[in-house]
């Protein structure tokens, strides 16, 4: 089988997460420990390499969200499936997506990590597909804006494949 198709290169990912984690130890310098939560699994490889170039007091969190399809439409509605396992109250948090699409999950993880009374919440994610955005979602820190494509590796997989891709391809999705 070919691999996919090159969009963002390994050194480019490298390149712009080196950008993002220098960014965020600026923004949270003085600050406390940052509470990074990763959203599983797909943002698993971003934040082992964001969270490990930060120069500030972190701690690593996950949480798993699932939604709800209908055949392979996507309803919107998103249900937790795994939460953190400290408490967020009055930590900065940041969550730290791969990939925003339509923008659901990572409204919901917001509004959701919001009613726990954080001193904040703000969110980073390796990539947006702006075009296919459907609610306003706030990101505060972005890798790379990308077109209507379905992407594979550095985390993300078509049907679990081609995760561990060190380079963000493009495949063309079976019918
Ligand atoms: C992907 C991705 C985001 C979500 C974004 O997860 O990791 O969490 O979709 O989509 P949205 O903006 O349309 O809500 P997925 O459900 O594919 O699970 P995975 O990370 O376990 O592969
Ligand atoms: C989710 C997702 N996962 C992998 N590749 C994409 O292009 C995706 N969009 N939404």
């Amino acid at each position: 089988m070919q691999n996919p198709k090159v969009l963002i290169s390994e050194s480019d990912i490298s390149t712009r997460v080196d950008e993002l984690a220098a960014q965020i130890s600026k923004d949270y310098a003085n600050k406390g420990e940052l509470v990074l939560i990763g959203v599983l699994k797909g943002s698993f490889i971003f934040l082992a390499d964001l969270s490990r170039r930060l120069s500030i007091p972190r701690h690593i969190e996950f949480i798993a969200v699932s939604s709800y399809e209908h055949g392979s439409i996507r309803s919107g509605a998103v249900r937790l499936v795994m939460d953190v396992r400290r408490s967020i109250e009055g930590k900065h948090v940041l969550v730290v997506e791969d990939i925003v699409d339509t923008g659901h999950t990572l409204l919901y993880l917001i509004d959701m990590l919001k009613s726990r009374n954080p001193a904040s919440v703000k969110t980073c994610t390796l990539l947006h597909k702006a075009h296919r955005t459907e609610v306003d979602v706030e990101i505060d820190y972005l890798g790379f804006n990308i077109a209507d494509e379905w992407v594979v590796g550095y985390g993300l997989d078509y049907d679990e494949k081609d995760r561990t891709l060190p380079y963000i391809g493009v495949i063309e999705p079976e019918e």
